[in-house]
């Protein structure tokens, strides 16, 4: 697939995928949704891949929400048609066997909060903006935020955002909990990339086996988060990268993980 709407690249186990409409301020049409489902699937068949950054073309916008254009001229129907296959893009996002992290460059609103909500963690810049406006259209969130920004925040902040759909910047973003880091403009990509390489050189298996014990334990009680914990810690021993890990460790060198589950 030709990609026009998103920048895809992988550079040493670090692929990039960037919404690239910046004259709509990055905002989410079908074509563009497409496009990231297809990224999305090379990348989670891709061995070599271990982080994904994700971030908005234009120092503007990360993403300015769902493409107001085309959302106001569906049917009933064809909305939830369009919002049913962003629950699955985004749930394939937040299910990817790699670390994501959403680099946030400006706005990230409606449908672009909800993208980076499904990422790991966020960075942002210090003149990003966080929101979810779609009450403002009479509109309700339909990307996933009426659960997902409740699951981060709390009930109380969400609700918050969400009954008044106004926007945040990046140091209240932070203090609630929605973003992990504020950088300032021309550093985000350079402070992604090195927190990228970090992960990128640890063993894939477990890498892949912690981010699903974390995102299914989140789902459920505790004794049964922490039996998913041991069924996915035995896995990870009994691997290759955990052979190495430990023998790295004793003969007091640097581990070189292959990602293999066995030797
Ligand atoms: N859709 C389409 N075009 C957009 C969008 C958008 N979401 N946001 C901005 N643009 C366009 C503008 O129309 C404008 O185009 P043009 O130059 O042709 O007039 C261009 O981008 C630049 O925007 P502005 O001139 O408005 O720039 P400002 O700096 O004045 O304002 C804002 C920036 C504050 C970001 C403003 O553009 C804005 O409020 N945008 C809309 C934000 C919004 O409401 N987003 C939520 C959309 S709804 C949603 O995301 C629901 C997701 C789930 C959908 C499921 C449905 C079935």
């Amino acid at each position: 697939m030709a990609y026009e709407n998103i920048l895809f690249q992988v550079d040493q186990g670090i692929a990039t995928i960037t919404f690239n409409r910046p004259k709509a301020l990055n905002a989410l049409n079908q074509a563009l949704l497409a496009e990231l489902s297809k990224a999305l699937d090379d990348i989670a068949a891709d061995e070599g891949v271990r982080v994904l950054i994700l971030t908005g073309s234009g120092d503007k916008a990360f993403v300015a929400g769902a493409d107001i254009t085309e959302l106001a001229t569906f049917t009933a129907l064809q909305a939830k048609i369009f919002s049913r296959a962003g629950h699955a893009i985004i749930a394939k996002l937040q299910e990817l066997p790699v670390a994501v992290i959403a680099a946030v460059n400006g706005f990230a609103l409606g449908g672009g909060s909800e993208i980076a909500l499904a990422c790991d963690f966020i960075y942002a810049v210090e003149n990003a903006r966080f929101g979810l406006p779609e009450i403002n259209l009479g509109l309700i969130p339909g990307f996933g935020g009426t659960q997902r920004l409740p699951r981060l925040v709390g009930a109380n902040q969400a609700k918050e955002l969400i009954f008044t759909g106004k926007m945040i910047g990046a140091a209240e973003a932070a203090q609630i909990g929605l973003v992990n880091k504020v950088v300032p403009s021309g550093a985000l990509m350079e402070e992604a990339l090195k927190t990228a390489r970090d992960i990128a050189a640890k063993g894939r298996v477990a890498l892949r086996a912690v981010k699903q014990a974390i995102n299914h334990g989140l789902n459920t009680d505790l004794a049964t988060g922490c039996a998913i914990e041991t069924d996915a810690f035995a896995l990870t021993l009994a691997s290759a990268d955990a052979k190495e890990g430990t023998a790295a460790f004793l003969e007091k060198r640097k581990a070189v993980f292959t990602g293999k589950l066995q030797g």
